[in-house]
């Protein structure tokens, strides 16, 4: 027995050796303190402020009292952000300025810090006061699929003063925006959101955003892409969370949401602190162990002309994208499991698709779907 152990424990030790030489993992970027996470995370992307002014390699100023789409009353300028002993303050005062009666900051990582899936981790502290409105969100880089809502944003938390402790996370599109009331979010009680540092997270990988503080998702927390409940539209217009985004810090005051319970001037100065901001992506090359499985039953979308859809095909490390097949050849890729078949002329084609992960590994076709094009 004790033999037999031996030899089982000498084999594994060269198959452990054998992995590690096989594949390096991914170098994180430099500065990165927490360079690996559980489940194949790498860091890409950090901000720990440990500096005397802000980092504007990583940063940008976002200046100006237009009132940012929300008739927000502050005027945004770069002195009402500071960074010293680790952190990142960004103070709302009540001060006068170009016309304004508040000033505050807003900073975006646009162009410096962008990125298509990942997990983004903030520890944060929060204003406090009755017409606060602070936010740690996301925006589209290229807006490719046009202006707000159609390109999406992502509010990983929202805060506003007058209900304090209540954090608050949305997603919004084109199906699903406030606009239309028919925006998706949830909200939790956070104890001390304004006294103690949280970590506010979110992970977003192919069809799927889930939102995290401490660790604990903000209610359901999961904002997903389901074909079968979004037969009416392309999925993009469900969940356009399939390309570049950048983080915004900012702390507004007033506005139809923050101020809609009026604003208390002697809150003021009141400040968002950040101690940092770091981003992971899957390591996929290292740990990418397996393909796609093989693409489920084809169907016709009911409310959506020469469009189908299929169910998602599951990976170790997700779906990057799938593959569309016409009569056996290739007809295009989609980042979802929906797609239009608009190009093709009217007729009766044999439709086949296959999943494709991060590392190029494919899975299996499915069965051919016959789809009459009209
Ligand atoms: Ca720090
Ligand atoms: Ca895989």
């Amino acid at each position: 027995m004790k033999k037999l152990t031996a030899i089982f424990i000498f084999t594994l030790l060269l198959v452990l050796t054998a992995c590690t030489e096989e594949g390096q993992k991914k170098d994180p970027n430099p500065g990165a303190v927490v360079p690996y996470l559980d489940g194949g995370w790498v860091s890409v992307w950090n901000d720990e402020f440990d500096g005397d002014e802000l980092d504007q390699t990583k940063w940008n100023y976002e200046l100006g009292g237009n009132g940012w789409g929300n008739q927000e009353l502050q005027f945004y300028k770069p002195q009402n952000t500071t960074v010293s002993d680790g952190l990142l303050t960004i103070t709302a005062k009540k001060e006068s300025f170009q016309g304004r009666e508040y000033t505050s900051s807003r900073l975006t990582t646009k162009y410096k810090g962008d990125w298509l899936y990942g997990r983004v981790q903030v520890r944060a502290k929060m204003p406090t006061g009755r017409g606060t409105w602070s936010a740690i969100w996301m925006m589209p880089t290229e807006s490719k699929y046009g202006g707000w809502p159609h390109s999406g944003e992502i509010d990983i938390m929202e805060h506003v003063g007058y209900e304090n402790n209540r954090i608050h996370t949305n997603t919004h599109t084109t199906k699903y925006n406030h606009n239309l009331g028919t925006n998706i979010g949830y909200s939790k009680t956070v104890p001390n959101v304004s006294d103690e540092f949280h970590i506010y997270e979110m992970i977003w990988e192919p069809g799927s955003i889930r939102i995290y503080v401490d660790g604990e998702p903000v209610g359901l927390g999961v904002f997903a892409y389901n074909p079968l409940s979004n037969q009416d539209v392309e999925y993009w217009k469900a969940f356009p969370f399939d390309q570049y985004f950048f983080l915004i810090l900012n702390v507004a005051v007033g506005g139809t949401w923050g101020g809609s319970q009026g604003v208390v001037d002697s809150i003021f100065p009141t400040s968002m602190q950040v101690d940092y901001v770091r981003v992971y992506q899957k390591d996929y090359l290292y740990y990418d162990g397996f393909e796609p499985t093989k693409v489920g039953t084809i169907a016709k979308t009911t409310q959506l002309a020469n469009s189908i859809w299929w169910p998602k095909a599951e990976d170790d490390h997700g779906v990057e994208y799938y593959e569309v097949y016409v009569n056996g050849e290739f007809y295009k890729k989609t980042n979802l499991n929906q797609i239009m078949l608009t190009t093709l002329s009217a007729g009766t084609y044999e439709i086949t698709v296959r999943a494709v992960d991060f590392v190029g590994k494919t899975g299996e076709f499915s069965e051919p779907f016959t789809f009459t094009k009209t």
